[in-house]
């Protein structure tokens, strides 16, 4: 097949998530197409064969208001869907991603050779954040509706998005997933010896720093570990709370055992040797980076919110307490320090869920499989109007 992937090149869950996908496309004999600002970050160091990549540039022109990239990207899917014969866009993001394609396929009018179909992947923020904004609503909403094909990343962000925006069509649920070749214990180099040269114990976060993550939380709930285990932070990631983060560690006088390391590209490279991944979000419509923790037989201690009550079973392969209780966190934290006979039957049994869960050959044949069921035009017929009484056909009879 002919896949345009359209996504988010930075760092963030969505845009690993739509690299990956790619990437085992490809090596599956799929044309995979990269459409986006620039090379997502995950392919740049690592480039395969069947992949391209097309940049969409665009323009910032202040008397219209600001940013022109959603049409920018409609007219660079043209383009590469005339040149390649693209049969299907998976946009990774309702807004403006799924909108882009859209317009393309309208804008097109006729002009490529074969029709364009649209598969969307809900990731989260798309839905709880900017698709819940007034300003987006309707337009979130029409985005889910008109798709040919909407999956979702978990059960929770399924129930939410059809709570929220009163959806009656059918999204499919295909959880994240990870290369565990990748992403594995005992990986060199190891950066133990930088950040505990004395034998503490690595206690590990990694997000974008936005107020959903909690980030103080983190602080907090490390500098009551501290107390009782010997332990230093690792924070990878940047985003709008680092500076009150790096602010709470000095007021606590734990600073100097707090580590920020900015955006990395290797995260693996930390959480081959970290002792203990703390994310006390606010919720995670999935939590990739937990997936990878356990990918990497790390105890991660979470909150029980959204889609982590979905990947983490608390004292089995994680564990999980209420959000901002940050006394829970620490104590869990301090009881799998302690304990390495726990912390290593938690390690394993996390691997293990991801061997029989989460693995690239588990999740990219649901993809496969649903992209040829919408080319075949056996996945749903598309109403004719998008009112409420709107009942939806199938031709498989789904
Ligand atoms: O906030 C983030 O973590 C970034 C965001 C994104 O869109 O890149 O992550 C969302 O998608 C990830 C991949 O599916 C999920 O693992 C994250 O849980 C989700 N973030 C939230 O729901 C807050």
């Amino acid at each position: 097949m002919k896949i345009g992937i359209v996504c988010a090149p930075t760092y963030g869950g969505s845009g690993v998530v739509a690299t990956e996908v790619g990437r085992f496309l490809a090596r599956r004999g799929h044309e995979v197409h990269f459409i986006s600002s620039e090379v997502p970050f995950r392919l740049l160091h690592d480039p395969e064969a069947n992949v391209r990549f097309h940049e969409v540039q665009t323009l910032e022109y202040p008397v219209l208001n600001g940013n022109l990239y959603g049409i920018a990207l409609a007219s660079k899917i043209i383009q590469v869907a005339q040149e390649t014969g693209l049969e299907i866009i998976h946009a990774h993001y309702a807004i403006p991603h799924t909108i882009s394609a859209f317009l393309a396929r309208e804008a097109a009018n006729g002009g490529l050779a074969r029709p364009l179909k649209v598969v969307t992947t809900l990731h989260g923020t798309d839905i709880t954040l900017v698709g819940q904004a007034a300003s987006f609503f309707p337009v979130a909403r029409y985005a889910i509706n008109a798709s040919d094909a909407v999956t979702s990343v978990s059960q929770w962000l399924k129930d939410e998005t059809v709570r929220v925006f009163d959806i009656k069509r059918p999204i499919e649920i295909i959880p994240n997933f990870v290369d565990v070749a990748k992403f594995r214990r005992g990986l060199t180099p190891c950066k133990r010896s930088v950040f505990a040269p004395n034998g503490e114990k690595i206690a590990l976060h990694i997000s974008n720093f936005r107020p959903v993550k909690r980030i103080e939380d983190v602080v907090r709930i490390f500098a009551r570990i501290r107390q009782e285990v010997p332990t230093v932070l690792v924070m990878v990631g940047d985003g709008p709370d680092r500076d009150r983060a790096a602010h709470l560690a000095c007021r606590l006088g734990i600073s100097h055992d707090v580590h920020f390391l900015g955006k990395q590209d290797a995260i693996e490279i930390f959480m081959s040797c970290a002792d203990l991944f703390l994310f006390p979000s606010e919720y995670e419509s999935f939590g990739l980076a937990a997936l990878e923790a356990m990918a990497c037989e790390i105890p991660v201690v979470a909150s029980a919110s959204g889609g982590l009550n979905e990947v983490i079973r608390h004292g089995e392969t994680g564990f999980l307490a209420p959000v901002g209780d940050v006394d829970a966190m620490a104590a869990l934290g301090v009881r799998v320090l302690r304990d390495e006979a726990l912390a290593h039957r938690i390690g394993q049994a996390a691997r293990q869920e991801v061997h029989d869960l989460y693995l690239q050959d588990i999740i990219i044949p649901q993809y496969e499989r649903l992209y040829e069921r919408v080319l075949a035009g056996s996945y749903m017929v598309a109403p004719k109007s998008e009112s409420r009484e709107t009942t939806y056909q199938f031709a498989d009879g789904i």
